[in-house]
């Protein structure tokens, strides 16, 4: 029987080419998101390139009530999960404290720390009952260090370390498998979130050196969840060559 992963945030980025990366390898994929148009392409896409079962969930993670909906709701052959990726995420904003948007603040702190606990909330009894499951939280170099401007980013994913950690210690007598994956700068569409759809300035935090892709953190969750039975990957931090911590860059 394929393996069950539900990857959060698919709609782009990270989540998206984990997606395809997971459906060549054998997996069933549940994606979710809010954007349903790009969910349904992706459905598609996968479809058409692999034999992979796709079932698309849209929801904005940071509603409990939608969330806990969206995962009750589904068909019970669909509720066997196995792997969780915990990607969906963002950085809004870039100022210093003194100056920051508090709604930028809430959306942070409501989408990569709660909306993460809701689902983690949801799906580790699940996996606890079937006495199996591997739960990877999607990180940053943000999690490690602190950078000016990066404040109340750098703290929610200093939270997702911690929350990893915890949930390592918490769920060890289960069997289950939590990792952390820390990239450093990854170019999708991070950073036109962060500054709001402006393109130029986003474009400008990868000028003169290759960021990461998508593709070379979707190959670590690859690497963490194909490890065997006895081997967890606790933390790992993958950067650009280019990249030495979150400000040091080797720019042309
Ligand atoms: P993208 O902006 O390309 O993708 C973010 C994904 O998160 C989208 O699929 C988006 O879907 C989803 N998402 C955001 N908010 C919500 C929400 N409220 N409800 C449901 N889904 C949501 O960025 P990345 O792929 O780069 O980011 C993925 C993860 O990787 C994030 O946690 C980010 O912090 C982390 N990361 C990124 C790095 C980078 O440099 N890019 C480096 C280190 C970590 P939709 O908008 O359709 O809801
Ligand atoms: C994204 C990486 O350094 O832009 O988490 O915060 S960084």
């Amino acid at each position: 029987m394929k393996p069950i992963a539900l990857i959060t945030g698919a709609t782009s980025g990270i989540g998206k080419a984990t997606a395809i990366l997971l459906a060549k390898n054998n997996y069933k994929l549940i994606l979710t998101g809010r954007r349903k148009e790009r969910l349904i392409d992706l459905q598609e896409r996968i479809k058409s390139e692999s034999d992979a079962d796709v079932f698309i969930l849209n929801f904005d993670i940071r509603i409990k009530k939608d969330t806990e909906r969206a995962i009750e709701g589904l068909p019970e052959n669909w509720k066997d999960i196995d792997v969780l990726v915990n990607n969906a995420g963002l950085a809004a904003g870039f100022s210093p404290i003194q100056e920051g948007d508090i709604n930028d603040w809430e959306s942070m702190i409501d989408t990569n720390v709660k909306g993460l606990l809701y689902i983690s909330r949801i799906i580790s009894p699940m996996m606890i009952k079937k006495g199996s499951g591997h739960i990877i939280n999607i990180s940053s170099i943000a999690g490690i260090e602190t950078y000016p401007n990066g404040n109340v980013y750098c703290a929610s994913k200093h939270a997702v370390q911690s929350l990893t950690k915890g949930m390592r210690l918490d769920l060890l007598k289960y069997g289950i498998k939590v990792s952390s994956i820390c990239p450093g700068a990854v170019e999708t569409e991070f950073s036109v979130v962060r500054f709001k759809g402006d393109r130029n300035k986003a474009k400008q935090v990868y000028n003169g050196f290759t960021p990461l892709m998508a593709e070379d953190v979707a190959e670590t969750v690859l690497f963490a969840v194909t490890r065997p039975k006895h081997v967890n990957i606790d933390d790992l931090l993958i950067m650009p060559t280019a990249q030495a911590f979150s400000r040091d860059f080797n720019r042309e």
